[in-house]
């Protein structure tokens, strides 16, 4: 194949031209926050855009590289604030790199013997998970979060383990204020 290029606009999140923009809803995430009934309440009101990811595609083979933008909205579903569905990569022995572009943002990371991790991102902050690592990013700002992802092309996602059980950690709004805490529903 040829070399080519898009352009990232860093400030808006968008990649052009994008081969497709995955769209993901409030109700593509019941089952993944904490409080059922708050997200019950919130899903009879209205159904909002919680985060939108601007994807190039390449072939889908170990030496290519996948490169997105993602959009997390601002807001909570009760005190949880809206993030990924996160996922372990289809192969999981494949890295992955995300770089903070605009807000803020916590990476939470889990493997599959218990071990977990969480960085603070800010624009500018490059995270470097490793394989074998589940990853999933949580706007926790009061604007748009946005951040570029490269991983291999042959990784894929994994969503089934993390829909079963969820994420070892969840991000609550405390006083005002982020916090990183126990799950106390992780299977
Ligand atoms: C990042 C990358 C993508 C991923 C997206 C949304 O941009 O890791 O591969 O699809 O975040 O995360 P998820 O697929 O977990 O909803
Ligand atoms: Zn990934």
């Amino acid at each position: 194949m040829q070399p080519f290029a898009t352009v990232l606009d860093w400030r808006e999140g968008t990649i052009s031209p994008a081969d497709n923009v995955v769209v993901r809803r409030l109700s593509d995430m019941k089952t993944m926050y904490h409080d059922q009934a708050a997200m019950a309440r919130m899903l009879k009101a209205s159904d909002p855009v919680l985060y939108e990811v601007y994807e190039v595609h390449v072939p889908p083979e170990a030496g290519h590289l996948n490169h997105c933008c993602s959009i997390i909205y601002p807001g909570k579903v009760g005190d949880e604030y809206f993030m990924t569905k996160g996922h372990f990569h289809a192969v999981e022995g494949t890295a992955e790199i995300y770089v903070g572009l605009q807000g803020e943002g916590m990476l939470l990371m889990q493997t599959r013997d218990g071990q977990v991790a969480h960085i603070a991102f800010r624009p500018g902050v490059m995270a470097y998970i490793p394989p074998y690592w589940a990853h999933r990013m949580v706007n926790i700002g009061a604007e748009r979060f946005i951040f570029l992802g490269v991983y291999p092309g042959n990784a894929g996602h994994n969503y089934g383990t993390i829909e079963q059980t969820g994420f070892a950690r969840l991000v609550v709004e405390r006083d005002g204020a982020p916090v990183v805490i126990p799950n106390p529903q992780a299977g």
